[in-house]
């Protein structure tokens, strides 16, 4: 069997035999009220769990009176339902509670929440917490997600193909569905629940429209009926221009009569079949993607034109806010603000934009997007992206929570000092009714789901940010291993600071102090700062760095593109000023001298050449980490995960040379001491 395959799922056997019998007492008996396919599933995983980790394999069910008892509010009896009253009224639909109370000396545990799903969402956080070893004898945890609309992304192609996918083919076998159900689709189900995630958008953003036909539609329907169970709905993305491509329509102008009833009607049989489909993903106008720009109109009537029709069966639209035309050249990264900001007010109601969570694409480090924040009448949807296109794809390990919550707490200050991005997103900033967060899914059809084992963490990281994006990087670091891989101290200390420090040295070796976008053009992977001949200026990597004998950095300020005034006075100030700029962003806000004193006392160019020698030393000490770990973890991962840090070592050298070779040119200056020559 590969272990890689069951994710964080492990349910290591408890060796700690104090430990086990702890747990074993307090769940000799356990009871699940009610029957619904839902009960079902967490039932059917609290038991295998239990099963594995305390190497049991009868519970008594002695009812009411059993030391586990797992109901939602509706099943709960008289005496519970009284206990529970005030953790009941804290919670929300998809919240939970665990509670332990002493009954007659005897130690009893409440799992319970206002739904199926929500007490489902409990046995799960029950699980986490024997994963990790914590103690169940004092429980008191009443939880709610934070934010409504948790979903994937999957650039999945029909023909199995993924855009920027690193782990194999998609993991939706079209051909086999709907008859043929893959039981990875219910462990992916399972693991999307074990962490919240509560939506899945299957098909790539570059849709085709062929997904909307009943031939597919029947499978889509498939998997939402496996994916019901779990909490999970599906959506799709919809290509604009279907009511041409698949309707026999002349136009898709969203004021055009027929094309509004296409779409009508079009929602309507989807909901037939799927009563509980989420909505719609629409990029449009980006990228040579159809959108109502074709016809003269804006993204205010395409979105809401898609919004009307689902909104009878209270459906949503997720309209993406990453465009860039290739008629403005000056600064790609203020595009969508530019085209958006001016729109707040005019969405209808079940329309959520989706934005990226920097304004270029993806990077290592990007500074929050302005449009966070600035636009107070319309909710804002976070889009990270889990899979790594531009961070080393499945080879470099890098743990992407640390990068998700440096965004997610950046300070927009629109409401003055606290306005953090994470508040934008979960709504309470300013008060939105629907809340969204979106990851592009890292997921294919490899044995391990992730290419890499390691991350599976950033799968696990965004789904339990998605839920609660006020929790830390460490914590989540901390769970994930321990339920991966081991509870072992000398295990979980020194992986967890390597995961920690993993972004990082991707930063340093890729793209220190502000530098972006020069990954290799088209696929992205590896280096490649240099000219490339493209059809558009800003697909050039030169476009990002402009460097030149004078020096490195796009000047964003007032005398360049001016694109810190998309911020708020307090951020654009901040920026705009070289001395208060934070030097992770140097380069993305200015054009700095290649002797512009740094604060270490460097000056830039040495500054740059010793990040890079940084990144490649912070491989170096990953590695060395890892080799020590091999007591801890089964072969097969153990020589898995170091076969990749051997290949991240090879290239974040690859990078550090080949970079410091191109700007050298313009510099002209040698290399400082410590800096190690070109291999
Ligand atoms: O990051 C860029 C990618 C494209 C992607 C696009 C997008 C799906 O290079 O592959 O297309 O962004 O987010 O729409």
């Amino acid at each position: 069997s590969n272990n890689g395959y069951k994710l964080w799922l492990q349910y290591n056997f408890v060796e700690d035999s104090k430990l086990r019998e702890e747990y074993k007492v307090g769940l000799n008996s356990i009871f699940f009220a009610g029957n619904s396919e839902t009960v079902k599933v967490a039932s059917k995983e609290l038991m295998l769990g239990l099963s594995e980790m305390l190497g049991e394999e009868n519970f008594k069910n002695n009812k009411w009176n059993s030391q586990l008892v797992c109901a939602s509010e509706a099943f709960l009896n008289h005496e519970l339902k009284k206990l529970l009253k005030s953790e009941l009224e804290e919670i929300n639909d998809e919240g939970f509670v665990l509670k332990t109370f002493m009954v007659h000396g005897k130690q009893k545990t409440v799992i319970t929440g206002k739904t199926d799903i929500g007490t489902m969402y409990g046995v799960y956080h029950f699980l986490r917490l024997l994963q990790t070893h914590q103690s169940i004898k004092q429980l008191n945890v009443i939880e709610s997600p934070k934010i409504k609309v948790r979903v994937l992304n999957h650039w999945d192609n029909l023909d199995r193909t993924v855009e920027r996918g690193y782990a194999g083919f998609s993991i939706w076998d079209w051909h086999r569905l709907p008859d043929y159900i893959d039981q990875r689709y219910i462990d992916y189900a399972r693991a999307n629940a074990s962490v919240g995630i509560n939506g899945v958008v299957l098909n790539n953003v570059n849709a085709n429209a062929l997904i909307l036909t009943p031939f597919y539609l029947e499978k889509v329907k498939a998997l939402a009926d496996v994916f019901r169970p779990y909490g999970i709905k599906v959506y799709l993305t919809a290509r604009f221009s279907a009511p041409i491509e698949i309707g026999d329509l002349k136009t898709a102008d969203p004021l055009d009569k027929n094309v509004i009833q296409w779409w009508n009607k079009k929602t309507e049989e989807i909901y037939k079949m799927i009563p509980d489909f989420g909505g719609y993903l629409v990029k449009a106008n980006s990228e040579g993607q159809p959108g109502p720009q074709n016809y003269g109109r804006n993204h205010v009537d395409g979105a809401n034109m898609l919004a009307d029709a689902l909104a009878t069966f209270k459906g949503i639209v997720m309209w993406r806010a990453f465009v860039y035309s290739e008629h403005d050249v000056t600064d790609r990264a203020k595009q969508a603000y530019s085209e958006f900001v001016p729109y707040d007010g005019q969405f209808k109601k079940n329309v959520v934009v989706q934005v990226k969570n920097g304004a270029i694409d993806f990077q290592p480090r990007e500074p929050f997007h302005p449009m966070f924040g600035a636009m107070p009448k319309t909710p804002l949807m976070m889009e990270f992206q889990i899979t790594q296109e531009y961070l080393g794809q499945s080879t470099h390990t890098v743990f992407l929570p640390k990068l998700f919550e440096e965004v997610l707490h950046e300070d927009t200050y629109v409401n003055g000092k606290g306005s953090i991005v994470a508040k934008d997103v979960d709504g309470s900033l300013h008060g939105d009714k629907l809340t969204g967060i979106a990851g592009v899914s890292n997921i294919g059809n490899d044995i391990n789901w992730t290419g890499n084992v390691m991350l599976q963490a950033n799968w696990y990281g965004y789904g339990r940010l998605a839920w609660n994006p006020y929790l830390s990087s460490g914590e989540i670091a901390d769970e994930w291993l321990r339920s991966t891989f081991s509870n072992d101290k000398k295990f979980v200390e020194p992986v967890k600071e390597m995961l920690l420090d993993s972004r990082e040295a991707v930063v340093n070796y890729m793209t220190p102090l502000g530098l972006h976008h020069i990954m290799a053009t088209g696929h992205h992977y590896g280096p490649g700062p240099w000219v490339s001949n493209l059809s558009r200026p800003e697909w050039n990597p030169v476009y990002y760095h402009k460097a030149d004998e004078n020096g490195v950095g796009f000047d964003r300020t007032k005398t360049g593109s001016n694109a810190v005034a998309q911020y708020a006075p307090e951020v654009a100030k901040m920026y705009g000023d070289i001395k208060t700029c934070p030097e992770e962003y140097l380069l993305w806000f200015h054009h700095v001298s290649w002797d512009y004193k740094l604060k270490d006392g460097n000056v830039l160019w040495d500054g740059i050449a010793l990040k890079y020698q940084e990144g490649v030393e912070e491989v170096k000490s990953m590695k060395k980490t890892w080799q020590k770990m091999k007591p801890y973890v089964d072969d097969e991962r153990f020589k898995e995960v170091n076969m990749f840090l051997d290949i991240q070592l090879k290239e974040a050298k690859w990078w550090r040379d080949s970079c410091l070779l191109y700007f050298q040119q313009y510099s002209k200056k040698e290399l400082p001491v410590g800096v190690d020559k070109p291999e």
